[in-house]
């Protein structure tokens, strides 16, 4: 971990395209963990707190946003994850607790920098500020190919269109290749999953590894 000693719990957090599998495997992630007598938070990006979830409408459900800049988008998330972060992620850490969280900073360098491409420079400084330095200890990739984003995302019933989702197939071809870029570059960071082995495959495989670091 590469923050300072007195956070003495672990943050995991889940990277992947739209419908990857990355809610399913934290849910079953985190029961497990709690069984063996672990305390377990599970949160999410943009969310998991009030400022965040009501960032996270503004972001993914409100029709203005169809016209959003990208750099206003790349604050926003910036924005939610900084209250995340001091509010839930820290204070976690110093209970030495197991933090799951669905997507992090990862998401803003491969969304925002390279499916939008706005440039490493500010989306990495942005990461950092927001983040306060704070670095996962792992993060799993759950890796599909663009067409099972869309597929399983198809599939899914909502009452609110979701502007993120509306993307098409070259933007979800460049988040794929964005995090398998990503996880060649810190090979001791991530654990790519194939997100289309059987979910209890990818169970067992994210169980393993999660036990060798904490
Ligand atoms: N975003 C986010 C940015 O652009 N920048 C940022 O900095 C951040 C933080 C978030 C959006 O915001 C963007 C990225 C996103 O576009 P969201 O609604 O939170 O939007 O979307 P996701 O995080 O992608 O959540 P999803 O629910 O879409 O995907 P999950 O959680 O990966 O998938 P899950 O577990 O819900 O599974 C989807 C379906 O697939 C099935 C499940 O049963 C479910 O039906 N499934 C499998 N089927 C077969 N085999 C398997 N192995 C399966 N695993 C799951």
């Amino acid at each position: 971990m590469t923050q300072a000693d007195a956070l003495t719990g672990k943050l995991f957090t889940f990277e992947g395209s739209e419908g990857s599998g990355k809610s399913t495997q934290i849910e079953l992630l985190a029961d497990e963990l709690e069984k063996m007598g672990n305390e377990v938070i599970v949160t999410r990006e943009p969310g998991g707190t009030e400022i965040g979830e009501e960032i996270r409408h503004l972001l993914i459900h409100n029709s203005a946003g169809n016209d959003m800049a990208p750099e206003a988008e790349l604050l926003l998330f910036a924005a939610a994850r900084a209250q995340l972060v001091r509010q839930v992620v820290i204070p976690g850490l110093q209970e030495g607790k197991v933090i799951l969280c669905d997507r992090f900073l990862d998401s803003t360098t491969v969304y925002q920098g390279a499916a939008r491409s706005i440039s490493s420079d500010p989306v990495s400084y942005i990461n950092q500020f927001a983040a306060s330095s704070i670095t996962p200890d792992l993060t799993f990739i759950l890796d599909v190919p663009a067409e099972v984003s869309i597929a399983r995302v198809k599939r899914r019933v909502t009452d609110l269109p979701d502007r993120m989702e509306q993307e098409n197939v070259d933007f979800y071809k460049k988040v794929r290749e964005g995090y398998l870029l990503l996880a060649r570059s810190l090979p001791e960071r991530f654990h790519v999953v194939d997100g289309t082995r059987a979910l209890k495959e990818n169970q067992e495989d994210i169980l393993k590894t999660v036990l060798e670091h904490i």
